[in-house]
This record gives structure tokens, sequence and C-alpha cells, in this order.
């Protein structure tokens, strides 16, 4: 396999990371991960679009224009003769000492990883997932703002603990407030009177391709959008509850905390947006 590293594409076992890289000693970097449906790199645009923003919030200069980003992901993805596949794009503080001070890393380090992707079971979609409330809370936007999709995932995999403890694929994470602010690795929608409701980013969620992509779907339905604060009570007692998410696109979720959601099947604008979703994965992209 072939990985892009700082330029070049070199093989994997060659892809080697300095133990004086920052984004190692401290999660000090940004990263995307984006999907191609056959040959087209869906939403890339907007997933290139997120990361200098996540660089620039971190004030982590990008050595190089989105234009070559995007060619580099083409050129490693050809290399691989990948299609289907899912691409990691990192971009760290880069090599420096072991103080936390960033002006000693002089150069980020780049590099892309394509691979072939990891879903979840058909049966997930058809019959769809149990869920629990994490322990663990999303960060706290004023010390470390969820909208970044930063190397420091720490916060994340704790609440994924959570969820692998309790038998579950994915937890609800709660803003500090006990408002509910998305999954470990998804975006939370909640549908109620034929409403489609998602928590605000700004309380403590990443701004997800997906939750975007579906937010547009309904809204070309013209089914009714809007973003809210939302409780726990308010998911129990939902009619429909979904995530959205790059490798989980759009799933449904039947059972959270053992509390059955809506009739307990996937509801019917969950599935409407599910095959919507994967028409739109058809046509929306880059082509390489
Ligand atoms: N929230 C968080 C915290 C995420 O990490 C999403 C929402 C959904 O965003 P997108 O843009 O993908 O719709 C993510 C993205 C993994 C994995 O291996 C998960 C993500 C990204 C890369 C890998 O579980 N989640």
């Amino acid at each position: 396999m072939k990985i892009y590293f700082n330029g070049k594409l070199v093989n994997s076992g060659k892809a080697l990371i300095s133990v004086f890289d920052h984004g190692l000693l401290y999660g000090d970097g940004v990263f995307e991960g984006i999907r191609t449906y056959g040959c087209l790199i869906f939403r890339m645009k907007e997933h290139i679009d997120r990361l200098y923003k996540s660089a620039d919030a971190i004030e982590l200069k990008i050595p190089i224009t989105k234009t070559k980003m995007i060619e580099a992901v083409v050129k490693t993805l050809k290399a691989n003769s990948l299609k289907n596949s899912y691409i990691r794009l990192v971009v760290t503080r880069g090599v420096g000492d072991l103080g936390l001070d960033p002006r000693k890393c002089r150069k980020p380090t780049i590099f892309i990883i394509t691979d072939t992707i990891k879903l979840y079971p058909k049966e997930f979609y058809d019959r769809g997932l149990d869920i629990i409330t994490a322990h663990t809370r999303r960060n706290y936007p004023k010390a470390l703002d969820p909208r970044i999709k930063s190397l420091n995932y720490l916060n994340n995999i704790l609440a994924k603990i959570d969820a692998i403890k309790a038998g579950t694929e994915e937890a609800i994470m709660l803003t500090c407030d006990g408002y509910v602010a998305e999954c470990t690795g998804d975006n939370i929608f909640m549908v109620k009177n034929r409403e489609l409701i998602t928590p605000p980013v700004e309380i403590g969620a990443l701004k997800g391709i997906t939750r975007d992509a579906a937010i547009g779907l309904a809204k070309l339905s013209n089914i009714p959008f809007y973003e809210k604060l939302l409780r726990m009570e308010d998911l129990y007692s939902a009619g429909e509850v979904f995530l959205t998410g790059t490798a989980a696109e759009i799933i449904p979720v039947i059972k959270i905390d053992k509390q059955r959601i809506g009739n307990g099947k996937p509801g019917e604008i969950t599935l409407k947006l599910m095959k919507e979703f994967r028409e739109l994965t058809k046509v929306d992209g880059v082509r390489y």
C-alpha cells in the first residue's frame, strides 16, 4: 500500500513518524475522514474546507494549497487503484522537541492513507442501533472546541469505551450542561411530529459533512427542520432517532439506554433520508 507522506508516495512500511512529532506527543494536529463511492470522492471540497478550518482554529498553517491537497489525495487513490475506499488525511504540527512550544515544530507533517472501509453490518441498518448515553461528557467548547477535528480524540475514545462496556456500538455524549451534543463519531438527529431536529454545533459538536447532507435532503423534501437544544428526555420521547457520519452514512437508532424509540423500528423519515443519501453518494463529489 502506498501512503502519501510529506509530498511523496512511499510504501506503508516507510511511512514512519518521528517520536518527536507533536501529533504523536500531544495530539497536536488535525484530520479528516473522507469516503469514496466508486471513483467519486464524496463532498471532497467540504472535507478539505473543514480540514483547513480546523487547522486555522489551532493556528496550524498547512504548507500546501487546497488544490495541491486534493491532487495529493487523488494521486494516493490512483497509486492504490482504490474504489469505494476510506481516506484519512492527517496534518500534524510536525517534529519538535519535548516541550509544548509549537514554534519548535518547523514543518507540519502531512500524510494521506487510503484504504478499504470498515462498515457496520447490513442488519444494523435494517434493524437499527441500540445505543447508550456515555458517562463521559463532550469537551467544553471554550476548552477544546468539538468543531475542530483535531488529533486529540481522547474525549471521544473515553465515551467509546463507555459504549463498549455497555455492549453497544455508539454512545451519546452530553455537553457539560447536560444537553445532547453528538455521538463519539457521529451526529445525532431526532424526528418528532414529522419535524427533524438536531442540536446546534455551537454547543459542542462537529459540523458533520453527512449532517449537512441530511439537512439538505430534508429541506429538499420540505421536511420542517430546525436546530434546538435537546435533553435526553426529548430523545426518549422522539418518534425516530438516527445518526449521521462518513462511515455510518445515515443509520437508524431504535433503542437508547434500553428504552425503545418510537415503535422500535427504523422510522419513515429515517428510511426516506437513508435512501436519498445513497442516491446522493452517486453524484455529489469529485471524480478521479
Ligand atoms: N462527530 C464526530 C465527533 C466525528 O468524529 C462525525 C461527528 C460525523 O462527521 P462527518 O463529517 O463524517 O459526517 C464525526 C466523524 C471512525 C471515524 O473511524 C469517525 C469519524 C471520522 C473518521 C473516522 O469511527 N467521524
